[in-house]
Order: structure tokens, then C-alpha cells, then sequence
């Protein structure tokens, strides 16, 4: 039962006063995303393509599956609307990504890109892209429009103040109409007109006074733009930029001073509350205040060794989870995952390691995106092995398990935990898919001892299967899947939804 469903049923027989548990239901469920990062890695990594695509929770992070892309991606973004992603590669070629929805990308297009790109932002609607490349003297920006389905490149400007091999930052206004682009220690420029009339960078860019640009934000009211900043004989500031508006001159409204490095990083809350700056010791997170930004927490995380450093972060859509890459020496990746970003008190909560990521070149920098609009449903593709209790993949339902019966005698095995007094209802399509699939599925909930307390292979007049329990107590159960006669193969591929019902009172 998908949950519009769940709510409908709510709503119908129980009248509007449960409503609002409902909902609170579902902005629990709600803390699932999905993401993507890129890493100019080694393809020989097992398992692993430039773009891994990850659920995550605040409690955990599980790899779906890779996308290699043509040639090394080095930056990433995916639309606002979270039809397509576009992954930059090195190599001056940008890969468009649709079938983000499917949670097994993807078709990969290629569109023409700079060489050296280090920057990419889509518009709100999703329509336009802006792409930077500093591989060519002088470095350019190639605008996209028509995306996804019919893209060309309106056309491609020189950035003022850019030297070739910079480090270039963009981000974009929410109205989609002004981006501002750093040009590492050329300045920060700003270019208007990209959705009405003709893109041209304002007047008087590069504007010089803010340093050397490491990072960009942009407030959701437009009205000012962060920068994270190194001064000449200060060190490192986020400074306030104001005075952005298209016809206005922009002026240095406030700076505070930040005891670390930056690297090419800056993100803020969708709200605006909230500035993340990773720097060398760990991630800065900064509060909007009325005399500006003012530092909130530092948080320590990742590798502690000299030589590691933070690399891409990404919030989510509601800007209440982060994502963090680490990066230790030998390029090896972990992510953290930062939970209560909106809170007075964000942390880490849980981190993903090396060995689930890509491999990284040493030196690279992630880049991170999470997909919008793909929760819920959730849907969670199995990872072998799980063929006994021990191996089992670890859900969360509600969720939508993919999986396949291969080889020959494969079992999968998924655990969840439970209050006790939920029903729970798994039920598998395989037969019933388009096309059908070759399995005849059989499935059982196992309690956490591993007793059987549910199977069924054949459900209604299909081959497909479907188990309903309410579950005795509190704890751990299983659920294991399996082929009716130990047949297996690419094509035995099935789905199964396993979905919770709260106790009845
Ligand atoms: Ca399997
Ligand atoms: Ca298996
Ligand atoms: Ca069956």
C-alpha cells in the first residue's frame, strides 16, 4: 500500500483528526534521499563507475549502484526538478543522466563541454545549465538551454578575472535569472538575463574586493551572496556580500573570519538559517544572524591524519541532512552524514566507509547532489551477498526491495526491527511485471531467532507471493526470498514491497 494510499484510508474512515499523525508519519519517512557523488576515481574499483547513486537516512547510507560515465566526472549537479543529473567530465564533455526515478540509471548523453570544466549549476526549472571550464585560456562558461530532452548551447562567454586552471564556483540565483561566478583570486562576477532576455555579465566584473572565491551561496531572498573567501594577509572569512540585485553595485556588507582553510565549498539551508563551510579540521557550520553570519559549531569529522581534508558537501532538498566527503591521504573516501542541520545542535550521525565508496584519485574533489523528489516510496536495491541471517541487507520500511535470484539458488535475505503490533504485509511482483520475469518467487518472515512465522509461494492465480503478519513482539524479523524451484539467472529479477502498518490501538 503505497502511503497516498495509507493517508486516503486515513482520511476516509477516520475523519480529519487523525491527520495530523498521518502526516507526521510521513514527514518521518520523508528523512530518506537519495543522492549522488562523483568521484574522478579508478574505474578498476570494485563495483564502482565515476557516480555512485546512495539511499540515506539519518542512520545510514547504502550504495544503490554506480554509473560509469565517459570520462572522469569531476563536478556534479542534478536538476531541481530531479528529471536528470548532469556529471562534468574532465575531458571538456558534460553526461547527461535521465532515468534518475527508475534507481537504475541511466541514459547517458553527451553534451559538449569547456575543457578543465570545475563548475556547473542548473536553473529552478531545470531548462538551462551553466557550465565553467578553466582547461582553455581565458576560461568560459557554456550556457545549455532546452534541457533535458532537447538541449543546445545558446553560447559560450569568456569569464572576466578567470586564469586558466583556476578554480571556478558558481551559484545560482532561485529566481534562475542571475548567477554569480567566483573566479578563484580573479573575483566574483555576476551574470544576469540567463532566463529573459540575453545572458551578459554585469557591468564593472570582475568585482575584486572579495578575495580569492573558494565557494559561493546565494540567500533565498537574493538579497546578499556569501563567499568563502582567503583575504590577502587575513586568512580565511565568509564574507557578505551585498548590493546584488540586477541594476545595483555590489559592496562587502560583513566578514567573519574562519580559522581554516576552505576548499571550494559553500552551501547554504534552503530556509537560509544555515551556512556549511568544510574547511581542514572539519565542517563550519554558520547561523544567519541580524550582524551576519556567526559560527554555530565546528564539527570534527573524517580522517584525522594531517593530510586529510574535507572535500564536496551537499544538503538535502529540506536542508535538514548533509552529506560530507572526507578525504584521507591515498585519495580514500568516506562520507559523513550530518543529521539536525537545522537544529542548535548538528552532528554526525552516522558515516559511510571507503570500502561501499567509490575509489578516489588522491587529490580529487566530490562532488555531491542529492535527487529531489524521489521519496517516498523508498526503494532499496539488494546487495550480495545476503544469502543467510547474517548477511541480510538492512531496510527501513516502508520500502520497495529490487532484486534478482541469481545464480541458481540464490536466497536474499533483508532484516528490519519493529516495535511489536505492526502489521506487516510483504508481497512480491516478479511474474506480474512488464516484461514478466522469469521467477516464481516464494517468500517467508522469519522471526529474529530465524523461525518461520509466515511463507507463501503462490498468491491469487499468479506465481507472484505475499505474506501478512502482525508481529508478535519487539525486535529484529527477516525476510527471505527465494526461487520455487532454485532456478536463477539475470532474468529471475522480482520486486518486493514490505510495507507497516502502526499497532492497533
Ligand atoms: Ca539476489
Ligand atoms: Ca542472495
Ligand atoms: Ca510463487
Amino acid at each position: 500500500m503505497t502511503w497516498r494510499t495509507k493517508l486516503l484510508i486515513g482520511i476516509v474512515f477516520i475523519g480529519g483528526c487523525l491527520l495530523p499523525s498521518a502526516l507526521s508519519a510521513l514527514g518521518q519517512e520523508t528523512l530518506r534521499y537519495v543522492a549522488l557523488i562523483a568521484a574522478s576515481g579508478n574505474r578498476t574499483a570494485p563495483g564502482t563507475g565515476d557516480v555512485t547513486m546512495l539511499t540515506v537516512t539519518p542512520d545510514e547510507g547504502t550504495v544503490l549502484g554506480s554509473i560509469p560515465t565517459t570520462g572522469r566526472t569531476v563536478e556534479l549537479a542534478v536538476a531541481p526538478d530531479g528529471r536528470y543529473a548532469l556529471a562534468i567530465n574532465q575531458s571538456g564533455t558534460a553526461s547527461l543522466l535521465t532515468g534518475l526515478d527508475t534507481l537504475q540509471p541511466v541514459e547517458e548523453r553527451l553534451l559538449p563541454a569547456g575543457l578543465g570544466t570545475s563548475g556547473v549549476a542548473i536553473t529552478p526549472d531545470g531548462s538551462t545549465a551553466l557550465i565553467l571550464s578553466s582547461g582553455q585560456n581565458p576560461p568560459l562558461l557554456t550556457i545549455i538551454d532546452g534541457l533535458p530532452d532537447a538541449p543546445t548551447v545558446r553560447t559560450t562567454l569568456p569569464i572576466p578575472g578567470a586564469l586558466p586552471g583556476s578554480e571556478l564556483d558558481i551559484a545560482m540565483f532561485p529566481s534562475g535569472e542571475t548567477a554569480a561566478i567566483g573566479a578563484g583570486c580573479g573575483g566574483l562576477s555576476l551574470l544576469d538575463g540567463l532566463l529573459s532576455g540575453t545572458a551578459a555579465f554585469r557591468p564593472g566584473s570582475p568585482f575584486d574586493f572579495v578575495g580569492c572565491v573558494q565557494g559561493l551561496a546565494v540567500a533565498p531572498d537574493e538579497t546578499r551572496i556569501y563567499t568563502a573567501s582567503l583575504l590577502s594577509g587575513e586568512g580565511f572569512a565568509v564574507l557578505t556580500i551585498e548590493g546584488v540585485q540586477p541594476g545595483e553595485h555590489p559592496f562587502l556588507a560583513g566578514m567573519s573570519a574562519i580559522a581554516s582553510s576552505t576548499f571550494s565549498n559553500l552551501r547554504r539551508t534552503p530556509d537560509g538559517s544555515r551556512l556549511l563551510v568544510p574547511g581542514f579540521q572539519g565542517l563550519f557550520i554558520y547561523q544567519e544572524t541580524d550582524m551576519g553570519p556567526a559560527l554555530l559549531k565546528l564539527l570534527r569529522v573524517g580522517p584525522r591524519s594531517r593530510a586529510a581534508r574535507q572535500g564536496g558537501v551537499a544538503l538535502s532538498p529540506d536542508g535538514q541532512l548533509a552529506l560530507l566527503a572526507n578525504i584521507d591521504t591515498g585519495g580514500r573516501t568516506t562520507l559523513s552524514i550530518i543529521s539536525d542541520v537545522l537544529t542548535e545542535d548538528p552532528r554526525e550521525t552516522a558515516r559511510i566507509g571507503s570500502s561501499e565508496m567509490v575509489n578516489t584519485l588522491e587529490g580529487a574533489q566530490q562532488s555531491i547532489a542529492f535527487v529531489p523528489h524521489l521519496t517516498p516510496p523508498a526503494f532499496f536495491r539488494e546487495q550480495e551477498p545476503n544469502d543467510d541471517l547474517q548477511q541480510a541487507n538492512a531496510i527501513v520500511p516502508d520500502v520497495t526491495v529490487i532484486g534478482v535470484f541469481d545464480p541458481a539458488g540464490d536466497e536474499d535475505y533483508f532484516r528490519f526491527d519493529a516495535q511489536g503490533g505492526e502489521q506487516v504485509i510483504v508481497e512480491t511482483r516478479a511474474q506480474r511485471l512488464d516484461p514478466p520475469s522469469a521467477a516464481d518467487t516464494v517468500v517467508a518472515l522469519l522471526d529474529g531467532q530465524g523461525h518461520v512465522l509466515a511463507e507463501n509461494d503462490d498468491v491469487g492465480a499468479t506465481f507472484d507471493s505475499r505474506v501478512e503478519v502482525v508481529l508478535p513482539a519487539p525486535g529484529r524479523y527477516f525476510i527471505r526470498l527465494r526461487e520455487s524451484r532454485n532456478k536463477g539467472g539475470s532474468q529471475f529479477n522480482y520486486e518486493a514491497t514490505i510495507s507497516l502498518s502502526p499497532p492497533r490501538q
